[in-house]
């Protein structure tokens, strides 16, 4: 029998009850339409089968894809996230080239097309979330599969320039025209797409804006990604938070939530906390800054670098500054029940999110709705999140700019009641409309329309 609606994701939610808000709101279309959620294995193994893996969920079909740990190394840490993580998020010189990675990502791609292709009818709706199957379309096609597919790209979309770092760059364009429907997270995404195609021989915009390259025809549209924003709200507002806390009602802190990755800009911002704290006009005022860091993607030496740096630079500031009753910088390199966020955001004064380049950014959108409106906290929000391009109220900086962000540290600390109720109001209507649920309604309405 074949599916109504196939999503593809490289994580699959964990047990019955999904957590992050993206999961959540997959988890409902699934459970409202039926259909199939494909995703990896937890767990590289050594496997015989390839058969998928049934794992338990509610009012739909959930199977995992096997990973070897040659496919894991080369597939997901190599080519995913050595070769087009770093390319997207402007890092060329982390690129880790190697051509056993390419193949091994088109041939994982390749299996699991066919397992998708079993599932699929012609009046299918298959979802492909991410850069770790670019060239699923690609592959679908090559087995004949006509169904409507959709992709939807979380991270950033990389420039004409950028491109030329990858020598996949002449294929890139043919996996992308395979979709339907190509979502991106920005407008400035959607423009640096058509660029790509306008510039590429066979590619052409036609006048209702799909873009044509070869026999290929896509729509292209910037879908911003958002959060559970009620949900998100009402679990702030109810919960008092961790109960051995430092960070609570009555002290003065800033807060951080990122994975440990270096596309997050944490050297940055810890740095700029340091030069706030040396800068300061009145040295008895002593805020604290807790920044939660859960380990990422370790395999990757990248990451372990700038684990090292942070560890240095936290290790600077407080031994420099800390008082027998005071450390400045509470660095937690552990990831967090998820329950425990919304309140840790709501009784933090300044939410500290500096990436120096990333797709969206939930967390400066978690952090607005989690604010009380009657006493909000003051977001400090990097111009290189594709958030900015909508959350214009929040405090926007140069993640490169260590002055800059140290004096936006003294701004948001001392501003007035009137204008941090004027800018959270600003910001939670932007938090509000690109809600979870309406973002999935959006990509599915047009896919369905493709
Ligand atoms: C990619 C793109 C895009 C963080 N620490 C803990 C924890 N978190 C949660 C946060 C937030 C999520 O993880 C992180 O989302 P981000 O959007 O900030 O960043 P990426 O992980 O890089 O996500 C990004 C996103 O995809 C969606 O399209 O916005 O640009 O890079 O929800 O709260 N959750 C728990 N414990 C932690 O310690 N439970």
């Amino acid at each position: 029998m074949s599916q109504d609606l196939i999503v593809v994701s490289n994580r699959l939610p964990a047990g019955d009850t999904p957590s992050g808000g993206l999961v959540v709101a997959l988890d409902a279309t699934l459970k409202r339409e039926g259909g199939l959620w494909l995703g990896a294995a937890a767990e590289p193994e050594e496997y015989e089968t390839d058969d998928l893996m049934s794992l338990p969920a509610e009012g739909y079909e959930k199977k995992a894809f096997r990973l070897n740990q040659q496919e894991y190394d080369r597939y997901y840490l190599g080519y995913a996230n050595s070769v087009l993580w770093p390319l997207c998020h402007r890092r060329t010189d982390l690129l880790a080239i190697d051509r056993a990675f390419a193949e091994t990502y088109v041939a994982v791609n390749r299996r699991i097309a066919r397992h998708i292709a079993q599932a699929a009818g012609p009046d299918s709706l298959i979802w492909v979330q991410d850069y770790h199957f670019l060239p699923l379309a690609y592959e679908l096609r090559k087995l004949g599969v006509q169904a409507r597919i959709g992709f939807f790209l979380h991270i950033p979309f990389p420039s004409l320039s950028l491109l030329e770092a990858l020598p996949e760059r002449e294929i890139f364009h043919d996996w992308i025209a395979a979709f339907d429907l190509v979502g991106l997270q920005t407008r400035a995404d959607v423009a640096r797409c058509l660029e790509l195609f306008r510039h590429h021989p066979r590619g052409e915009i036609l006048l209702d804006g799909r873009v044509k390259h070869g026999d290929s025809v896509f729509s292209l549209r910037a879908f911003p990604i958002g959060i559970d924003t009620q949900g998100f709200a009402d679990a702030a507002a109810r919960s008092d938070g961790p109960s051995e806390t430092r960070f609570g009602p009555g002290d003065t802190y800033l807060i951080g939530v990122d994975r440990l990755d270096y596309s997050k800009g944490l050297p940055n911002r810890f740095t700029a906390f340091g030069r706030y704290l040396d800068t300061r006009e009145d040295k008895t005022k002593r805020p604290s800054f807790l920044q939660i860091a859960p380990p990422s993607r370790q395999e990757v030496p990248a990451y372990r670098e700038t684990r090292l740096q942070l560890e240095a630079i936290a290790g600077r500031v407080n031994g420099e500054n800390a008082r027998l009753d005071w450390t400045p910088i509470t660095y937690i390199h552990r990831a967090f029940r998820r329950a425990d966020l919304p309140a840790l955001y709501r009784m933090a004064d300044v939410g500290l999110v500096t990436p120096l380049v990333d797709g969206m950014n939930l967390v400066a959108k978690e952090y607005v709705a989690a604010q009380d409106p009657d006493d909000p906290g003051v977001l400090i929000l990097s111009r290189m999140a594709g958030a900015a391009e909508d959350m214009t109220e929040a405090l926007l900086v140069n993640p490169f700019d260590i002055d800059e962000m140290a004096e936006a540290i003294a701004t948001a600390l001392n501003m007035p009641l009137a204008e941090r109720r004027r800018r959270h109001a600003a910001l939670l209507e932007v938090v509000r409309d690109s809600d979870v649920a309406t973002w999935t309604e959006r990509f599915m309405d047009c896919l369905r329309r493709a």
